[in-house]
C-alpha cells in the first residue's frame, strides 16, 4: 500500500514544484489503437519536394520521407499502403502533429531543442544536411560570405528562418529575409526574381532546382554555414508506446541495411543461422512481442520498401534523378552517421 501511495504522489508533487502542467492525456497514450481503428497512419507530409516527399503523377506518394512513414504503416498493418499523406506548411507542421490530426511527421524537418521541448519527441534521425542557399550562377557568388545586401525568401515556420538572422549578423551581411507561408510561394518568389536567394536544406534546393528551375544550369548551390542538422520524424508527447513502434520502425531500415539484408534476399535470409538476423526478422520472436507488434515486423518493412540504402538510392540517390551522394547518411562503419542500434 505504502509503495503505492508513493509512486503515485511523486510524479504528481515533482509537477505542482516545478510548475509542469501533466499533459497526458489518456488519449494520446493509445496512438496505436487510434490509427488500428481508422486502418491507416495519418502522416505529416511536404508541399510537394521530389525525392522526399510528393505526389507522383498518379497521385501515389513517393519519397524518403513518404517511406519512412511507410515502414510505420507496414509495421503495423503489414501493408506500405495503409499510410495516408497530409501536405503541411512549415509553420503548420508540429501542430498538426500536436493536434493529432497527423500520428507522424516525417517531412524534413530538424531536430531542434524548442521543438523538442515544446510538445513533440523526436525519433530516429532518417536524413543528416547542411542548410544550403541556391543563387542564380550569374550573381558570382561561391560563398555565403559573399551575400552582402541579399535578399533571401524564406518560408516561415522553418529552421531557416534562424539560419538567415544568424549569417547576417555573423558576416555582418544585412540579409533582407522575404518571408512566405507556402513552399510554392516562396519557390515561385524565387525563381520569379523577387529574392537573390533561396535558402533551405541544400538536399531540398538540389530537388527545388533539378524538378522545378526551367534551366537548372543557371543556379548554384552552396552551403549557408557548416552546421549539419539532423531530420528527424517525430511524434507527439505522452505516447511512449507509439514513440517506440515509429524509432524501431526506422531503425529495421537502418539495420537491414547493416545486416546486408535486401528486398530481394530477404526470403533466403529467413534460413539464415545469424542467431542476430533470425531474432531481426522474427524467426525467433521476442521483438515484435515487446513492441506489440508482428514478429515479422521488420521483415515485412524490407520486404515491402527495402533497406535504408534501397530507400536512399530510389528516392535521392544514384537510382533517382537527384543522384545525391549518401555522404553522413552512410552508415557509420562506412564512414557516415546512420547508426542501428542492437535488435533484442
Ligand atoms: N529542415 C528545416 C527546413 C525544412 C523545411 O521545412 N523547408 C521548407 C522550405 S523549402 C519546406 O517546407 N520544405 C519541404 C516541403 O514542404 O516540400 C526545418 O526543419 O525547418
Amino acid at each position: 500500500m505504502s509503495s503505492i501511495k508513493h509512486t503515485l504522489t511523486i510524479p504528481v508533487l515533482g509537477a505542482i514544484l516545478t510548475g509542469a502542467i501533466i499533459t497526458t492525456p489518456a488519449s494520446a497514450q493509445e496512438t496505436v489503437e487510434a490509427v488500428k481503428q481508422r486502418g491507416y497512419v495519418s502522416c505529416g507530409a511536404s508541399q510537394g519536394t521530389p525525392g522526399f516527399g510528393a505526389p507522383d503523377q498518379n497521385g501515389y506518394w513517393r519519397g524518403l520521407d513518404v517511406d519512412t512513414c511507410r515502414a510505420i504503416a507496414v509495421a503495423i498493418f503489414g501493408d506500405k499502403d495503409k499510410a495516408r499523406f497530409v501536405p503541411l506548411t512549415g509553420q503548420q507542421r508540429l501542430t498538426a502533429l500536436q493536434t493529432g490530426e497527423v500520428d507522424v511527421l516525417p517531412r524534413t524537418t530538424t531536430w531542434t531543442l524548442q521543438r523538442d521541448a515544446n510538445g513533440v519527441n523526436f525519433t530516429v534521425p532518417n536524413y543528416y544536411e547542411y542548410p544550403g542557399v541556391m543563387l542564380r550562377k550569374d550573381l558570382g557568388v561561391t560563398s555565403a560570405k559573399e551575400m552582402k545586401g541579399a535578399t533571401v525568401c524564406v518560408q516561415t515556420g522553418s529552421t531557416t528562418e534562424v539560419t538567415v538572422a544568424d549569417m547576417s549578423k555573423t558576416h555582418a551581411l544585412d540579409l533582407k529575409p522575404v518571408v512566405f507561408d507556402t513552399v510554392s510561394s516562396t519557390r515561385q518568389a524565387f525563381f520569379s526574381g523577387r529574392c537573390d536567394a533561396l535558402i533551405t536544406d541544400a538536399s531540398a534546393l538540389a530537388s527545388v532546382r533539378a524538378t522545378q528551375a526551367k534551366n537548372p544550369d543557371e543556379y548554384v548551390i552552396i552551403p549557408a554555414n557548416d552546421k549539419m542538422e539532423a531530420l528527424t520524424p517525430a511524434v507527439r508527447h505522452g505516447d511512449d508506446r507509439w514513440f517506440d513502434i515509429v524509432k524501431w520502425s526506422i531503425q529495421a531500415l537502418i539495420m537491414a541495411e547493416q545486416l546486408g539484408i535486401t528486398q530481394a534476399n530477404i526470403d533466403a535470409r529467413l534460413e539464415s543461422e545469424d542467431p542476430i538476423v533470425r531474432r531481426f526478422l522474427g524467426v525467433e520472436a521476442g521483438n515484435g512481442k515487446a513492441l506489440g507488434l508482428d514478429e515479422r515486423f521488420a521483415y515485412n518493412i524490407v520486404k515491402q520498401l527495402g533497406n535504408y540504402a534501397e530507400i536512399f538510392d530510389r528516392n535521392v540517390g544514384k537510382d533517382s534523378p537527384l543522384k545525391l551522394e549518401r555522404g553522413p547518411n552512410r552508415l557509420y562503419r562506412d564512414g557516415g552517421l546512420m547508426f542501428p542500434l542492437v535488435f533484442n
